[in-house]
């Protein structure tokens, strides 16, 4: 059909219409995903994130790419000489120490932290972009800061955006929150996104759903969106 609609959705039911909505699929790469990454040289335990988002973003793909929606993959990947990484980022007072910042090497492997053609900068094998989808690499956290996204989107006469990705209170909401104050109807799946810290994860949904929809839409299946689509 021409619409897709989800009745699960929180806090409502929302109806998607297919020719003019993308599936964005954020940050799913090796540097938050896997060992040796960025987000084990911020701290963080990434054993858990693939199996908690990965099985459902496969879902969703599948679905998107049967229906020809548009396929956006976000990679937070610097540019080799690092001129689009701020020192605040790189070497400021929050960041890790020398060994485990970004542009260095933490895992023989892994080649340079965040660091665009970096082996770990590179989005998982079983999510990885497929000729003719978007892959759009983004210096922040937002993926409307400092790309193309916002008139990409517009060029292609995009209103509403799925989003799945990684991590669920850093780069998908902030990149929800940017889509929703420029208009766009945004619907975050929840078994196709993960926290390293679960609880944000769980806070996240419920503010994004909170007075009416605030900031978008909540569903909590890929499969119920794939059936839909
Ligand atoms: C982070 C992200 N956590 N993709 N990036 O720095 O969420």
């Amino acid at each position: 059909g021409l619409m897709a609609t989800l009745p699960e959705a929180r806090p409502k039911s929302v109806t998607l219409p297919l020719k003019s909505t993308a599936l964005v699929c954020i940050d799913f790469q090796k540097d938050f995903m896997s060992e040796g990454g960025f987000g084990h040289a911020l701290g963080n335990d990434v054993t858990k994130l693939s199996e908690e988002c990965l099985p459902g973003a496969q879902v969703l793909l599948a679905a998107a790419r049967e229906k020809k929606l548009l396929v956006i993959h976000t990679k937070e990947a610097h540019r080799e000489d690092l001129r689009d990484c701020c020192d605040m980022k790189r070497i400021g007072p929050r960041c890790p120490p020398e060994g485990k910042r970004i542009g260095e090497v933490l895992q023989e492997g892994m080649g340079r932290l965040l660091v665009d053609g970096s082996p770990g900068n590179e989005i998982v094998d079983v999510v990885k972009p497929v000729e003719g989808e978007v892959v759009l690499c983004k210096p922040g956290k937002g993926a409307f800061f400092m790309t193309g996204l916002n008139q990409l989107l517009r060029e292609r006469g995009i209103s509403h955006l799925i989003f799945c990705g990684v991590t669920t209170e850093v780069c998908v909401q902030v990149t929800m929150r940017e889509a929703n104050d420029r208009g766009y109807e945004c619907v975050l799946v929840e078994d196709a996104t993960a926290s390293y810290i679960p609880k944000f994860k769980a806070a996240v949904i419920e503010m994004v759903r909170s007075q009416g929809g605030i900031v978008g839409y909540t569903t909590e299946k890929s499969e119920d969106v794939a059936k839909a689509l």
